[in-house]
């Protein structure tokens, strides 16, 4: 009996160890931004990616999905954008932005300028 329960304990000792090295990355190195970030259903597609400084993305906005930036020193304007706009970024950062309509449902994402 006592056999089998230190057998449980190494197999739930290693359960944990694999559990651990699947982690996803950390959220300070989100993927590269695609050329234009979209929208699936009410959700920015990919919601956070990085760009280098000086790199351009568009971001998806529409009537029904106004985009506007958050914070001092977005490129991304406060004022809400009804079509899709390629902002430029050049000082290092996280900008967050957000679709005027949804964003209490969490329509919700942030671009992170890297210095290479
Ligand atoms: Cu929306």
């Amino acid at each position: 009996m006592r056999r089998l329960i230190q057998a449980g304990l190494a197999a739930l000792g290693l359960l944990v160890v694999f559990a651990c090295r699947n982690n996803s990355p950390p959220a300070s190195t989100p993927p590269d931004c695609p050329a234009t970030i979209g929208i699936e259903g009410f959700t920015y597609s990919p919601s956070s990616c990085k760009v280098r400084p000086g790199q351009g993305v568009s971001i998806t906005a529409s009537p029904t999905h106004p985009l506007r930036g958050l914070g001092a020193g977005n490129p991304i304007p406060a004022t809400p954008a009804t079509t899709t706009q390629i902002y430029t970024f050049s000082a290092p950062g996280t900008y967050q932005y957000e679709c005027a309509t949804h964003a209490a449902q969490g329509m919700k994402g942030s671009i992170t300028v890297v210095d290479p």
